[in-house]
């Protein structure tokens, strides 16, 4: 009995231990795998150039908009900045541009409701112009910096340089919702003109010749598309970066440029 009892007990140990051996194996693998997939880098899509526009060299791209058949362009710099309609095909101002008060640094620009909103940097003012006739109609205040602007049919949304997305009604202009940027957990640093493009934002990284595709319920990068081969690092100044984003939905088609660059390029994103 003693000798079948401890073969008994002999074989449930080798059973537990062999249990033990193949779980801890799961484990491992089970670890490994998880690893490999936290590491995996997001998608980068290359842009390529569809076609090729005039843009003027002397504009300090700050925001860009495609509506109605136009281009319309904020740009930056203080005493400098404009408020521009644009004609596409020749990059010539369809209407004389609006300056702004030279206090102002003119930041993005987004059109909701047939009105037109600008940033100023630091200047804390966002102003409202009629889209028809860029008569100036008012203004709002805001407590951060303003650097890229677009919408998402019913809100305005804005970038302050850093990590932040800030959703703001355009009716009472008070802040909605707001999230931080992450890519794999990690905020995302120095974002700067947007663009809604069917259900995402699409927000420029401040001197980096790329797109941060981005959620806008949960502010997680989605992927990136890849513009460092458009405009050569060697043929352009410290400051001329990429900087604007305009969406046409009607026949999708994306065009970018940035500060001072003497061209628009209408680009395509393979899906
Ligand atoms: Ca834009």
């Amino acid at each position: 009995m003693m000798a079948r009892f401890n073969s008994n007990t002999g074989i449930r140990y080798r059973f537990s231990a062999n249990c033990i051996v193949l779980a801890l194996v799961l484990c491992v693998v089970i670890s490994v795998t998880g690893c490999a997939q936290a590491v995996k880098p997001l998608e980068t899509k290359r842009a390529e150039v569809v076609k090729e526009y005039p843009h003027d060299a002397t504009a300090f791209t700050q925001g860009l908009v495609y509506h109605d058949g136009f281009l319309f362009e904020g740009t930056g710099q203080k005493g400098r900045s404009l408020l521009r309609k644009v004609n596409l095909e020749d990059g010539k101002d369809v209407v004389p541009p609006v300056p702004l008060n030279e206090q102002y640094f003119g930041e993005g620009i987004t059109i909701l409701n047939d009105k037109i909103y600008q940033l100023t940097w630091q200047d804390s003012y966002c102003l409202i112009y009629d889209v028809k006739t860029l008569e100036y109609i008012g203004h709002f205040v805001y407590e951060f910096e303003g650097w890229g602007l677009t919408n998402d049919g019913k809100q305005l949304i804005l970038s302050d340089g850093t990590p932040t997305i800030r959703f703001i009604d355009p009716e009472t202009f008070k802040v909605t919702k707001r999230f931080d940027v992450t890519e794999r957990r990690q905020r995302l640093k120095a974002l700067n003109e947007l663009e809604w493009i069917d259900g995402e934002i699409w927000a420029n990284v401040w001197y980096e010749d790329r797109i941060a595709r981005i959620s806008p319920e949960t502010g997680a990068v989605l992927g990136w598309v890849d513009l460092r081969h458009i405009y050569p690092q060697n043929q352009r100044y410290k400051e001329s970066v990429m900087n604007g984003i305009a969406y046409d939905p009607a026949t999708k088609r994306i065009f970018i440029t940035g500060k001072n660059w003497p061209k628009l390029f209408e680009i395509r994103v393979s899906k």
